[in-house]
């Protein structure tokens, strides 16, 4: 039998058929989603990750070799207290040099945990973390360069938590795995036995990998069980390429509370929510009708000049479910009502002095591109990424105003060490859920954003900029800048 991976993939589809997304088949399991551990470094200002392999049975056929953080797959959600001084401890178990970035942390280039400081087999990394930011979800993940990929493809991600311990005053879900959720999203594929699997067809080299399968928080098929109340889901696209148009099975609205570098001033409601790799966006859904309702996504769009050559940007298929609900009258409903002021701020930065720099994310579409390596295809203003080259130097405590443009697709756009206002895209304000302050955009032809630098890094440990739809980043399309 010819499974629909095979005709998409194989020649019987024809040449074209290779380069549609892939859609993701529904997977139905009756079990309980699980959250990652909760490590909470709050009070003890330390916390520990362990990189390890492990073995990660996720359809219950096989085992798959997987990657995690003190755990076989992904790793806990760490929580750390605003305004403090955290001790970290990063051990690398592994055979690979890896290495941990936070993404989100606004922190100096020398703990930032990017390309440049690699942990090598059997050796620890101690950075203390300064975390003078205000609440936010962010996360960390492994940035080896050309390695990211594979290495966050086979789990080295975790969710990490700013806290202010001010949510109750708030009237916000803050009761971990209950009401206030951990979503880690991710595709993935499997061998016919079962096993997790990163082979990369040329379609994923050039577009980024997409998977058939959903699995979330490193399970398929589970069901989130929640109360007959508000729930706060803390969204995190920990996918290597897939972007998700997120909206809820029955049209009920989503309650946009924060984005990527914490809460808004209100909540925004919204219809559908997109989320691209990399982002973080926080949302409260209203269960109290009892309703069991399921969180769906469109199929890919991101399907580049080939998904022009077929008609358009179309998504190739029905909605997919990312996650289904089941409310339980026995789980405490804490909040019942909506909060209207969320205490968090919109960025209004002064762009009076900006320095004005453009980004272009560049994809060699030119003849011969089936034929070229990835180092010669990705490049950001036509430049392949080189760890010896500063693209730039941004004068610490300056205010930045770039242009960004992205050709063929879309692509995920992350700054290190800094947060950014969106001022505007393709020309028009910002969509509702940019217009609060982001670390990551996604560029759907041109943006235009404005941050300012206060976090220093020198040539030495930069500060990257990249796409991140990881298989780009990888080939290339990253650069680094010092900030003093
Ligand atoms: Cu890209």
């Amino acid at each position: 039998m010819t499974t629909r991976r095979e005709f998409l993939g194989g020649l019987g589809g024809g040449a074209i058929a290779a380069f549609l997304p892939r859609p993701i088949l529904a997977q139905q399991v009756a079990r309980p989603l699980q959250m990652p551990p909760l490590l909470d470094a709050t009070a003890s200002g330390r916390f520990q990750l362990a990189a390890q392999s492990g073995q990660t049975d996720f359809l219950g056929r096989s085992a798959s070799e997987t990657w995690g953080f003190n755990q076989a797959f992904l790793g806990p959600t760490v929580r750390i207290a605003s305004g403090s001084t955290v001790q970290a401890e990063v051990e690398n178990h592994l055979r690979d040099a890896i290495s941990v970035h936070w993404h989100g942390l606004v922190a100096p280039g020398e703990v930032d945990g990017g390309p440049h400081q690699p942990v090598a087999p059997g050796d620890r990394w101690t950075p203390v973390l300064p975390v003078s930011q205000p609440a936010a979800t962010i996360w960390y993940h492994s940035h080896i360069h050309g390695q990211t990929a594979p290495q966050v493809h086979k789990g080295l991600a975790g969710v990490m938590q700013i806290s202010d311990g001010r949510d109750g005053e708030r009237g916000l879900p803050s009761d971990y795995g209950i009401d206030d959720l951990t979503i880690v999203l991710q595709d993935r594929r499997f061998d016919r036995a079962g096993r997790m699997d990163y082979a990369l067809s040329m379609p994923d080299r050039m577009m980024g990998f997409l998977g058939d399968t959903m699995v979330v928080n490193g399970q398929i098929g589970a069901t989130a069980e929640v109360p007959k109340g508000i729930v706060r889901l803390r969204l995190l696209n920990g996918s290597n390429s897939r972007i998700y148009d997120l909206s809820m099975s029955d049209g009920r609205p989503i309650h946009l509370i924060a984005t990527d570098s914490g809460l808004l001033d209100r909540p925004i409601e919204l219809d559908n929510l997109t989320i691209a790799t990399g982002e973080r966006y926080e949302i409260l859904v209203d269960f109290s009708d009892g309703a069991d309702v399921s969180l769906l996504s469109q199929q890919s769009m991101n399907t580049g000049m080939m998904g022009g050559m077929m008609g358009g940007r179309q998504a190739s298929g029905p909605p997919f479910e990312v996650l289904p609900f089941a409310v339980r009258a026995d789980l405490p409903a804490r909040i019942t009502a909506l909060p209207d002021d969320l205490g968090g701020s919109r960025p209004s930065l002064d762009p009076a002095g900006a320095t004005r720099r453009g980004v272009t994310l560049d994809m060699g579409m030119g003849p011969g591109m089936m034929m070229r390596q990835n180092g010669d295809r990705f490049a950001i203003n036509g430049r392949p990424f080189d760890m010896t080259r500063t693209d730039f130097k941004v004068g610490l405590g300056h205010t930045e105003h770039w242009s960004i443009s992205a050709n063929m697709m879309m692509h995920p756009f992350h700054v290190h060490g800094v947060k950014f206002q969106v001022l505007s895209e393709n020309g028009r304000a910002p969509r509702p859920q940019n217009t609060g302050w982001k670390d990551t955009i996604l560029i759907d032809g041109q943006a235009e954003i404005l941050m300012q630098f206060d976090q220093p890094a020198s040539e030495a440990l930069p500060f990257m900029f990249h796409c991140h739809i990881l298989e780009h980043e990888d080939g290339g399309m990253m650069g680094q800048f010092s900030v003093s």
